[in-house]
C-alpha cells in the first residue's frame, strides 16, 4: 500500500461527479488536494465540507477552464509552494453536448467537447508531467469512457474525444515506462453525475431516464478505484480499468428492469 498522506493531488473538474467524489476520497487518504473547474464557488462549497471532516487536509482551490491553456500554465507554475509537488494528476474534466446525429450537432457543441476533453487533457498533462519526471515520482490518472472503446450513434464527436484521451493516456504509458512516473486509464460506463444533465443542456427529467430501471455506478464508486490505483505499491502499474455498472455489459447492451 502506497501512502498518500501529505502527498499534493491535482484534480480537474472538481466542481461536480467523479471529480468531487474524487476530492472526497483522497482527503480519507491524508492527501493535500488542488481542486481546480470554472465554477469556483463550488470549489469553495466542497473546501469547506473537506475542513470540517478533514481539519488536517490542506485543500488549495482554483478557478481554471482547462481549455485555456495559458491560464493551465500560470495556475500551476503560480501553486503555492506546500502544493506544487504534484504526486497524481487526475484528468476528469470533461463533457458530452447532446444526442443526435452527427450531421445534427452543432459546430459549437462539437468544437466544446474536442477543446474540453482532449484539448484539456493534453495541456494539463504537458504542464504537470515534467515535474513529476524531474521529482521521480507522479501518477497521471486519465477518466476516459467505454464511449472511448465502442462508438454508438448519436454520440460521434464526444466517442471521437475519448476515442483521443483513450490514445493519449495509452502512448503517455509508452512514453514514461522509462521513468517511475505511472500511467491508469479508467474507463466507466454509465455513472449518475450532472454528466447526462450537461448533456441534454439541463433538461433533468431526459437526464434521469438515462438511468431508469437499473442502479447505475456512483461517482464515489469510480473515486474508489482512481485512489486504489494511486495506493498500489510503486512498482504497481494498474493501466487499464474498464468499469461498468452491473447490469451494463457494453455500451449496447444495458439490462432494466
Ligand atoms: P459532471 O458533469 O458531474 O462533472 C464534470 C466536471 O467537469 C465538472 O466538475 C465540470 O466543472 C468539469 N468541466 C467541464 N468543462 C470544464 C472545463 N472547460 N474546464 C474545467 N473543468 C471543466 O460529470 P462526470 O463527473 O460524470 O464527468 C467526469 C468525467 O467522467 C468526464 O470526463 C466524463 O466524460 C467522464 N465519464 C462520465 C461518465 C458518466 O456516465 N457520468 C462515464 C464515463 C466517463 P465546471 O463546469 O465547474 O468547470
Ligand atoms: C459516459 C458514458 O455511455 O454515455 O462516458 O458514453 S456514455
Amino acid at each position: 500500500h502506497y501512502s498518500l498522506h501529505g502527498k499534493t493531488v491535482f484534480i480537474t473538474g472538481a466542481s461536480s461527479g467523479i471529480g468531487a467524489s474524487c476530492a472526497r476520497f483522497f482527503a480519507d487518504e491524508g492527501a493535500n488536494l488542488v481542486l481546480t473547474a470554472r465554477r469556483v464557488e463550488r470549489l469553495a462549497n466542497l473546501k469547506n465540507e473537506l475542513a470540517t471532516e478533514y481539519p488536517e487536509v490542506k485543500v488549495h482551490v482554483a478557478a481554471l477552464d482547462v481549455v485555456d491553456r495559458d491560464a493551465v500554465f500560470r495556475t500551476i507554475a503560480e501553486l503555492p509552494d506546500q502544493f506544487k509537488n504534484v504526486e497524481v494528476l487526475v484528468n476528469n474534466a470533461g463533457l458530452s453536448l447532446g444526442l443526435e446525429p452527427m450531421i445534427e450537432t452543432t459546430p459549437e457543441d462539437a468544437n466544446t467537447m474536442l477543446d474540453t476533453n482532449v484539448r484539456g487533457v493534453f495541456n494539463v498533462t504537458q504542464a504537470i508531467v515534467p515535474g513529476m519526471i524531474t521529482r521521480g515520482a507522479g501518477h497521471v490518472i486519465t477518466i476516459g469512457s467505454v464511449a472511448g472503446r465502442q462508438p454508438y450513434a448519436n454520440g460521434a464527436m464526444y466517442c471521437a474525444s475519448k476515442h483521443v484521451v483513450e490514445a493519449m493516456s495509452h502512448a503517455l504509458t509508452q512514453e514514461l515506462v522509462k521513468t517511475p512516473v505511472r500511467v491508469t486509464m479508467v474507463a466507466p460506463g454509465m455513472v449518475e453525475t450532472e454528466f447526462s444533465v450537461v448533456r441534454f443542456h439541463g433538461d433533468e427529467g431526459k437526464a434521469k431516464a438515462v438511468y431508469d430501471g437499473l442502479d447505475p455506478l456512483t461517482p464515489d464508486d469510480i473515486a474508489d478505484l482512481v485512489v486504489f490505483a494511486a495506493t498500489r505499491p510503486k512498482h504497481v502499474q494498474l493501466n487499464d480499468m474498464l468499469v461498468f455498472p452491473t447490469a451494463q455489459a457494453s455500451v449496447f447492451h444495458v439490462h432494466r428492469d
